[in-house]
């Protein structure tokens, strides 16, 4: 780790706290000049650090960059490394990169950030919006060798992470909707898209990329979602805890939950979390669309539906939209 990530690290660690200049040395071994030089680039790099006489550096509360310093101070999970963490100021896509990575072998737990997508990615080909510094656009990657059939899972599992996290943070109690989206006051406030790598030779999957897009304080959204998606906070908002610490909260959830997908033991949350159990949908499913009445979530992520013929059936992919009074509303 360079000088530059270590300051940052011991002042994440302080965050509001002065540390002095001789502390931050001694601890790290190097000289004065060194650390001055550290914090000189880092208040180029847009942080904001104070330097107090006679008291030190303090890193401003209000800083609200992503980097794996202050992601890695904020999580739990032991067995995740700090350089396991990548941050980016802008990538085309956080899932595309952490394709690429986990062909190449990247373990599991290893996590893309980018504080800007310039090529965000949803399902089907459509885009998720991402503008800079306003969101968390971070893909998760995982390993197992039991990935056959699972993927509807692994999307449900890191619905209730994600809302996990924001209760835990904000005491938010956000909504899913089957299946990869997290509502907040009937508006998207989060897309998550879920991509497998399969194995060319033994035609297995052998990663799961999980991509998380949340809207964090992004307020100007283009016209068409303006009616659509929300934020967690508007712009101007005093923010207790950052986005490093919501995505650190998010990586932990998504871990724990993956750990012991089979168990099953979420499903019973993302029911409670539902906004469409009880609702009557219209479903998608390549040019078939029928009208229906979701009934149940199954053990597997399935959406279980009551169509108008009266048959139960049970939907592994596809899209909804609720329908109020007629009306397909999302
Ligand atoms: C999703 O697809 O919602 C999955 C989004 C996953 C984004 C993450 S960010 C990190 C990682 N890297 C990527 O490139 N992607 C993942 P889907 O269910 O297909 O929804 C897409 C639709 O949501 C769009 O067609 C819009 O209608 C709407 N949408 C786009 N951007 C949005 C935003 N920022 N907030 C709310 N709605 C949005």
């Amino acid at each position: 780790m360079s000088t530059k990530n270590m300051v940052l690290k011991t002042l994440e660690q302080n965050r509001g706290k002065p540390v002095s200049g001789s502390m931050i040395a001694k601890k790290l071994n190097v000289s004065r000049g060194a650390v001055w030089k550290a914090i000189e680039a880092l208040r180029d790099e847009g942080y904001k650090i104070e330097a107090v006489t006679n008291r030190g550096y303090i890193l401003s509360e209000e800083s609200d960059l992503l980097s794996k310093e202050g992601i890695f101070v904020n999580l739990k999970n032991s067995k995740i490394k700090g350089d396991q963490i990548y941050v980016f100021s802008s990538l085309d896509s956080t899932n595309q990169l952490a394709k690429k990575m986990a062909i190449d072998g990247a373990p599991h737990g290893t996590v893309v950030l980018a504080d800007e997508q310039t090529k965000g990615r949803g399902r089907r080909g459509r885009s998720f919006y991402s503008p800079k510094g306003t969101g968390i656009y971070l893909s998760i990657i995982l390993k197992t060798d039991n990935f056959a059939d699972i993927g509807l899972l692994v999307t449900t599992a890191a619905s209730v992470a994600v809302c996990r996290a924001l209760a835990k943070i904000y005491g938010v109690e956000a909504k899913i909707k089957w299946v990869n989206d997290i509502y907040l006051n009937d508006r998207k406030l989060c897309g998550i898209l879920t991509e497998a790598i399969t194995n060319f030779e033994t035609g297995t999957i052998d990663s799961i990329v999980l991509g998380i897009g949340l809207n964090f304080k992004t307020t100007d959204f283009p016209e068409e979602l303006n009616q659509t998606a929300t934020s967690l906070f508007s712009s101007d908002e005093e923010i207790k805890d950052k986005r490093n610490r919501l995505a650190a909260a998010i990586i932990d959830e998504v871990l724990d939950l993956c750990e012991d997908l089979n168990s099953e033991k979420f499903i019973s949350e993302y029911k409670q979390r539902s906004m469409v159990i009880g609702k009557d949908i219209s479903v998608y499913r390549g040019n078939d669309q029928f009208d229906a009445k979701a009934i149940d979530i199954d053990s597997q992520g399935g959406l279980v539906v009551l169509k108008q013929d009266g048959t139960v059936e049970v939907l592994n992919s596809g899209e909804i939209t609720v329908r109020f009074g007629g009306l397909n509303e999302n």
